[in-house]
């Protein structure tokens, strides 16, 4: 069987902040400018590669505000080496039109979503057509996608944009198994098994338990020769009982399971070869 690009190694992805979470509920959740650079320089030294980041207005309220974006690219290309990849989806309640705008920010990924999913008790809406017109201004812009699956008929789906729609920039395939999620894919091995099954040839693939399967769905991804991804927007506990203490300790644990499954961590160069972003 042929390696995926890359599987010498292991992309960890940390995702710090999402748009759930209060941060009346979670103090150490990083929602200013200030606090997401300071966790975004801790977790590249623990061994991230890349960023996927959801940003607060000053209420600490997700927004998708143009200009915070702008500032937020801006100021973690400066003071990192990350891949700053921005969110698309929001928050569930945001407007398409919002998410679409964020394309404008000019980051060197974002995330692109491939359908709709129940989440939790609310829908996380991702028309066919809105999907496609993602995918159509990541291609103008040079943006590379991370395709976000949190079911496997998105999987599906990622196959038939490809092939109406074309590869998107950087001529590499790249998704991410968002597992666990109330209304989605389980967070478990056989499922991710089951995905990996359906995923375009050539692609990598990350993989992202949510909760309580943050744990398996590592270890699931790390054997199976995928990416990682971590953070406070996925889990908020560290181990039974225990709440996590800040973004770069789940990067660390990532780091030191990826250093015994012989995969040890991407630097950001390494990876922007391997996905076709801008160096
Ligand atoms: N906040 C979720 C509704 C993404 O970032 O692209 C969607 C989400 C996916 O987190
Ligand atoms: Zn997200």
């Amino acid at each position: 069987r042929q390696r995926r690009p890359g599987a010498h190694g292991t992309l960890i992805t940390v995702a710090p902040t999402g748009a759930e979470h209060a941060k009346a509920d979670v103090e150490n959740l990083p929602v200013t400018l200030d606090e997401l650079v300071r966790t975004a320089r801790d977790c590249e030294l623990a061994g991230a590669a890349m960023i996927h980041v959801h940003i607060r207005d000053d209420n600490a309220r997700p927004t998708l505000d143009l200009g915070r974006l702008r500032e937020t690219v801006a100021a973690l290309r400066s003071e990192t080496k990350l891949i700053v990849q921005l969110s698309t989806g929001g928050a569930v309640t945001d407007p398409e039109a919002d998410r679409l705008r964020v394309l404008d920010a000019l980051p060197d990924s974002a995330s692109c979503t491939m359908g709709t999913v129940n989440f939790g008790d609310d829908v996380f809406l991702n028309r066919w057509e809105f999907v496609v017109e993602l995918h159509r201004r990541m291609q103008e812009r040079g943006i590379v996608p991370e395709y976000e699956i949190f079911d496997l008929g998105h999987l599906a789906a990622l196959r038939r944009l490809l092939d109406e729609h074309g590869l998107p920039a950087g001529e590499h395939v790249h998704l991410d198994l968002v597992m666990g999620v109330p209304g989605g894919m389980p967070g478990d091995a056989e499922t991710l098994v089951a995905a990996l099954r359906m995923i375009p040839d050539g692609a990598t693939f990350s993989a992202t338990g949510v909760g309580r399967t943050t744990l398996p769905v590592l270890l699931a991804s790390l054997s199976a020769g995928g990416h990682v991804r971590v953070g406070m927007e996925d889990t908020l506990s560290y181990a039974r009982g225990e709440r996590v203490r800040d973004n770069a300790q789940l990067v660390a644990r990532a780091a030191g399971l990826a250093k015994i499954a012989q995969r040890p961590p991407l630097a950001p160069d390494e990876v922007r070869t391997i996905l076709g972003v801008r160096q």
